[in-house]
């Protein structure tokens, strides 16, 4: 059987069997293969690193949509930067009221995942709520008058085309396109294989934001560990909202879900001191 082997992360692999491929194409801007796994299902990866699976991506995409919103409380406007499978999308579409522009560089990637994916977007690019919008995201940030709530910035990690989405330059566009309490959320890599990712962007984030934080989840498919979430924002009161006001909001909300709770969104914040450590800001 063929194997897919990960090279993300020198002196670890991630080999996966690849029981039938679905597609394959090099594209003008990434390399591109959707496989079957027989533990993660359909499996997309962009340059030879796995971006998104049918099992598991329910974790990476609840955790980067569900915590912002309901520590926030009242988002309206959400802006996803990346994200063309359509997993953040699909959790943002659960929350009444709300509008999403969704901006990737690449329309192969949604029009792919919308093909032969369609879980991992359950019909999100047909919701009149979202607006898609094929650009670049460092571009776009860079000269839009709008503002939004949220910014999730789901990008690929910081190698080739996604390393843009990491610089500072980017961040400060960002930021000021946040709505006032505003919160970004960034996909921060693994810190046992990324540690030196996680300082840059801590060392970033906290030269333009007074809150920066990252929290974690662990995703099977990416491999070494629990996953850092980037959060930045200049409110520190979205960070410290009480147990009881998470679980009204999340009742409230009527948002089926089937990793995240208001115990686990407070708990996702606890970091281990190895990590806390690695946090250690040069300005
Ligand atoms: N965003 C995260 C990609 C992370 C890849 N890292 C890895 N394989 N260790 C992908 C887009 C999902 N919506």
């Amino acid at each position: 059987m063929e194997l897919f082997d990960e090279t993300l992360h020198s002196g670890v692999n991630l080999a996966l069997d690849v029981e039938e491929v679905i597609y394959r194409e090099k594209t003008d801007l990434q390399d591109l293969m959707i496989f079957r796994n027989s533990q993660f299902g359909l499996v997309m990866s962009l340059d030879g690193a796995v971006q998104t699976t049918e099992k598991d991506e329910f974790i990476y995409h609840e955790m980067f949509v569900h915590v912002p919103l309901l520590a926030h409380g009242n988002v309206s406007r959400v802006l996803v930067i990346g994200g063309g499978d359509g997993g953040a999308a699909r959790q943002l579409m659960k929350h009444r009221d709300i509008a999403v522009t969704l901006v990737d560089i690449d329309r192969s990637v949604i029009e792919l995942s919308r093909k032969y994916m369609p879980t991992v977007s359950g019909g999100a690019f047909d919701d009149p709520r979202l607006d898609l919008v094929i650009a670049d995201g460092c571009k776009f940030v860079a000269e839009t008058d709008e503002r939004w709530d949220v910014i999730i910035i789901d990008s690929t990690d910081p190698h080739g085309p996604g390393e843009v989405l990491y610089t500072l330059d980017f961040y400060r566009d960002c930021k000021s396109c946040l709505a006032d309490g505003g919160i970004i959320i960034t996909q921060n890599g693994v810190p046992f294989v990324q540690e030196s990712e996680l300082k840059t962007s801590y060392d970033r984030l906290g030269s333009l934001f007074s809150d920066v934080t990252f929290y974690l989840a662990a995703i099977p498919s990416y491999v070494g560990g629990v996953m850092a979430y980037g959060w930045a924002c200049d409110r520190a009161a979205h960070r410290k909202v009480s147990l009881a006001i998470l679980a009204e909001r999340y009742m409230a909300a009527g948002i089926p879900t089937d990793y995240y709770t208001p115990e686990v969104h407070q708990a996702a914040f606890a970091l281990p001191l190895h990590i806390q450590k690695m946090l250690t800001r040069k300005d």
